[in-house]
């Protein structure tokens, strides 16, 4: 008979780090820009492997309640010594380890996901077969934030298509939106066209927004309030546009009441948003029950949190294009390696190597490091 090893996890340590990265161009949204990172990394070390996560929180809680300095105390108080010093066969044994502390899911992700990757490495598999992933080429949009001028945002865009991307995404606030949108599509009737609103609307401007229905958008992502599902459905009611949740999907139920209400026809997946794999894994499978699509979301990643979009976008349910692009339109110089690319037909393959496929720079890391702290499982019969 054969028996399937199991193997086991002994988590050890929980370093963090804080980075500073510069973008390369300032990231505008409705709700503020952006010119210089604060990014939040986790090493977990388990038995001789290593795996390093993102926390995706923001410098500002502006796009959610998370930020980083909110995220690094829960995790060395409160999520770190949970699952130190305990032996896991899964990663996706930590998410009922972590299950006391309520919501900062972000943070929980940067725990979980690193275990992933740590559990990768271990049984020398891809990360992207591990999570059950089926394909082997990713496609591939861009997000393009506010600009100065809508000049400027077009010279954007014919970039970003010469380059090969799928799918154009902008974001729209009051102000900038139908101005934008009619720009945009005079000059380019034909591409798969997005916009991001990231919650500048409310349901008094339902006529405005029925304005959007003429651009033959793939989608509006989250018009409403962050924290709403209900009045997205009365809107959706009121569009022919689809529309798509963004901040108001936080975990799989939220995903099943969403659609069965008709609060959108497209969900965005952010890994860090639902808190780690697991969830975002059954978010994915709800939404595949109910034929709802679903593509990968970005929160402006390094090459920690990009590798795992990448490995997560393999699912077979990720049908439209994600946010996941190349590592030059963020930064000089990206702390994995290779760099992620982007192929002249808008895609990334995907890499066969164990764990992401990516190197970590770890070296680089403690270069750009303005801030570190380890914790490390208390020693047996120590209190
Ligand atoms: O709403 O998708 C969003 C960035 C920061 C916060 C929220 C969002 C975004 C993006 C950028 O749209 C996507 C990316 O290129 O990483
Ligand atoms: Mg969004």
């Amino acid at each position: 008979m054969f028996l399937a090893a199991v193997i086991f996890m002994k988590i050890e340590a929980i370093t963090l780090y804080e980075i500073r990265m510069p973008l390369v161009h300032f990231f505008e949204t409705s709700f503020g820009r952006t010119y210089d990172r604060r990014i939040l990394l986790v090493r977990v070390d388990c038995d001789g492997v290593t795996g390093w996560g993102e926390c995706v929180a923001g410098e500002n809680p502006y796009y959610s309640s998370e930020w980083l300095d909110s995220a690094w105390p829960t995790i060395s108080h409160f999520l770190g010594p949970a699952v130190l010093g305990r032996t896991l066969s899964t990663a996706g044994e930590s998410v009922s380890l972590m299950a006391q502390t309520r919501g900062h899911r972000m943070a929980k992700a940067a725990i979980e996901n690193a275990l992933w990757e740590a559990e990768a490495r271990q049984k020398q598999q891809p990360l992207w077969k591990l999570l059950d992933g089926k394909q082997r080429q990713i496609a591939c949009g861009v997000s393009i934030g506010i600009q100065d001028s809508i000049e400027q945002l077009l010279d954007k865009i014919e970039t970003e298509l010469a380059a090969g991307y799928r799918r154009i995404k902008v974001k729209v606030k009051p102000g900038w939106d139908v101005n934008v949108l009619e720009r945009i599509r005079s000059r380019w009737p034909e591409i798969l066209l997005s916009c991001d609103a990231n919650s500048a609307y409310t349901l008094d401007q339902v006529e405005h927004l029925r304005e959007f229905d003429q651009f033959n958008l793939l989608m509006i992502e989250q018009p409403l309030w962050d924290d709403d599902i209900y009045n997205h459905a009365r809107l959706q009611q009121r569009l022919r546009t689809a529309i798509c949740l963004d901040e108001a999907i936080h975990h799989a139920r939220d995903a099943a009441q969403a659609i069965e209400i008709g609060a959108c026809r497209i969900i965005n997946i952010k890994v860090g948003r639902v808190g780690g794999f697991s969830e975002a894994c059954k978010v994915h499978d709800v939404c595949a029950s109910h034929n709802v699509s679903v593509w990968c979301g970005g929160m402006l990643e390094s090459g920690v949190g990009r590798a795992h979009n990448i490995a997560l976008s393999t699912l077979q349910n990720f049908r439209l294009p994600g946010d996941v692009s190349a590592s030059r339109r963020y930064w000089k110089e990206d702390i994995i390696e290779p760099e992620v690319e982007v192929t002249p037909q808008g895609t990334i393959v995907v890499r066969d190597q164990p764990g992401t496929g990516y190197h970590v720079r770890e070296d680089l890391i403690e270069k750009l490091a303005v801030r570190k702290e380890s914790i490390r499982a208390k020693r047996a019969g120590a209190n």
